[in-house]
């Protein structure tokens, strides 16, 4: 397989030193232009105020890039030609040179292939409501039981159906750490209303449990799942409002799929007077600090 890793990735990752590889479907599919450009920015730039290299990964023309330039990372936000690839998308997508923005799924592969260990998202895919006749289950979720890096994430949106997508990560056997939390984040909000499977409060317990998993030859990846301050969530009270008039939304419009996760966030986004962008941008790049601070301590 042919990636393109940017010298700056490619020199960092033989020197040894710390690489974070970050997303782009949150950038092209979860944010909305001009802001998805100032975060795929601001993630980058948080990565690399605590030491780190930052990696985002996507598709331009059918290539595989590990490492974007500043020109590249404009081109996943702007276009409308961007698509969503997971990893069943991959192979057409760059059978066809098409561009296209890399799922967590996805990303985790690349990132694996690339040598990069540690990679930070903003919510990652889980079991969809309904799911029990719908079988909509994200992809992200097999591939988080199989493809050993440490994904940090801020949990799952509520939009899904949190309980199962927690019972699902279990029959996976992934391993989730909240950090500093009793409690699994609902994204948007602190709590999602499910216990924490595991707590950690330290980069190192991260890396210990990590490399444990490496030792016991076990081929999952780590979940690192990171709560807002409860200062920086969102209103719970504006939160529940706007989940039951988008599911009501996205049921009447007849929106399935891997457009479902798209149609709701831009619900959330426009309908929120700013709190959801804001708060979507702030837990992204706490996620991406905590995963340089990870990736430096390995
Ligand atoms: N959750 C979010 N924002 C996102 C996504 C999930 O809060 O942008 C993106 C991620 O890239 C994730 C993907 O991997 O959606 C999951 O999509 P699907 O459910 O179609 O697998
Ligand atoms: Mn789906």
């Amino acid at each position: 397989m042919s990636l393109r890793i940017s010298d700056e990735v490619d020199a960092a990752l033989h020197a040894g030193n710390a690489v974070v590889a970050l997303e782009s479907t949150i950038i092209a599919h979860g944010l909305p232009w001009p802001q998805n450009l100032e975060v795929a920015d601001e993630l980058e730039q948080a990565v690399r105020e605590q030491g780190a290299v930052p990696a985002t990964i996507a598709i331009l023309d059918g290539t595989v890039h590990v490492g974007l330039s500043v020109r590249e990372r404009e081109q996943i936000a702007a276009r409308d030609d961007v698509v969503k690839a997971s990893l069943r998308d991959l192979p057409m997508v760059v059978a066809k040179r098409m561009n296209a923005a890399t799922t967590v799924a996805s990303t985790a592969h690349f990132a694996r292939l690339a040598g990069i260990s540690v990679f930070a998202t903003g919510g990652i895919g889980g079991v969809h409501r309904g799911a029990s006749e719908n079988f909509d289950e994200s992809a992200d979720l097999q591939a988080l039981g199989s493809i050993p890096v440490v994904v940090v994430c801020a949990g799952v949106k509520s939009i899904l159906d949190v309980g199962a997508t927690l019972e699902r990560l279990e029959t996976y056997s992934v391993p989730v750490l909240v950090f500093g939390s009793d409690r699994f984040p609902g994204f948007y909000l602190r709590d999602s209303g499910f216990a924490a499977p595991w707590r950690v409060d330290t980069q190192q317990e991260v890396v210990a449990a990590a490399r444990a998993q490496a030792r016991l030859d076990l081929p999952q990846a780590t979940l690192v799942a990171q709560p807002l301050p409860a200062n920086e969530q969102m209103d719970p009270g504006v939160h529940d409002r706007l989940l039951k008039e988008s599911l009501a939304a996205a049921a009447e419009q007849g929106i399935t799929g891997k457009d479902l996760t798209p149609f709701m966030l831009e619900w959330f986004h426009s309908r929120s007077d700013g709190a959801s962008v804001r708060i979507n941008r702030r837990l992204a790049v706490r996620n991406a600090e905590l995963a340089a601070r990870i990736a430096a301590a390995m």
